[in-house]
């Protein structure tokens, strides 16, 4: 009797394992990893250069080698690794080097750098964001009823040169009205220089859904 059921009780707990180990391999995740770009966004003046952390951790005991390249560096920006490949063993972080060369003649404004991470085949792909800023003049077209770069950060100091690409006439205009282009036509242009740090925001009189933002930095 006695041994009956303390088999009875090793049945139920042998049943009961095998029960979560299915469960376990149902629900759990594969092996993996993360890759991380820090600081996620940086602001470089033209001309000048940077560095990025890129980051990557294990996940659920993941092992690999990871080659990583970067597929996509906005105008002007060179972006390399010293040094692209490592191995991750299970619970590891490590972290890789990235530089960044931004040219003086580099386009101002803000824009994505694309890294793509591949170990063995499983492939990750982070984005981080470059805000160059602009130091000498800085050109702003109009074109489709746009202002490009949207979102301008620059040295100040520095000229901004807006010209009208479009056959409609526009303006740029401040907001509080501290500056104001008046009506340019087609390749018609207006210069400003910007002496106070702050941030500075205007549109089209004609068009007043057309908004943009000029922030100066030290
Ligand atoms: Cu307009």
């Amino acid at each position: 009797m006695h041994v009956s059921n303390t088999l009875i009780m090793a049945v139920v707990a042998a049943m009961l394992g095998l029960n979560i180990a299915i469960g376990y391999m149902a629900f759990s995740e594969p092996p993996d990893y993360s890759v991380n770009i820090a600081p996620n966004t940086q602001q470089v003046y033209q001309g000048d250069s940077g560095a990025y952390s890129v980051d990557l951790s294990s996940l659920r005991g993941y092992s690999s080698q990871i080659r990583l390249r970067v597929t996509q560096a906005p105008e002007g920006v060179d972006a390399y690794f010293e040094n692209n490949v490592t191995q991750l063993a299970s619970s590891q972080n490590t972290s890789l080097k990235m530089s960044f060369k931004v040219a003086k003649d580099a386009p101002a404004g803000l824009n994505d750098i694309i890294i793509e991470a591949n170990g063995g085949g499983l492939v990750h792909k982070i984005t981080g964001k470059i805000n160059i800023v602009g130091t000498g003049r800085v050109v702003v077209n109009i074109v489709n009823f746009w202002f490009y770069p949207t979102n301008l950060t620059i040295r100040k100091g520095t000229e901004v040169l807006w010209i009208n690409k479009d056959p409609t006439g526009h303006t740029a205009t401040a907001n509080d009205r501290t500056w104001d282009s008046k009506l340019l036509q087609q390749n018609q242009e207006y210069v400003f220089k910007f002496d106070k740090v702050g941030a500075y925001q205007y549109y089209c009189v004609p068009h007043p859904q057309m908004i943009a933002q000029v922030k100066v930095v030290d």
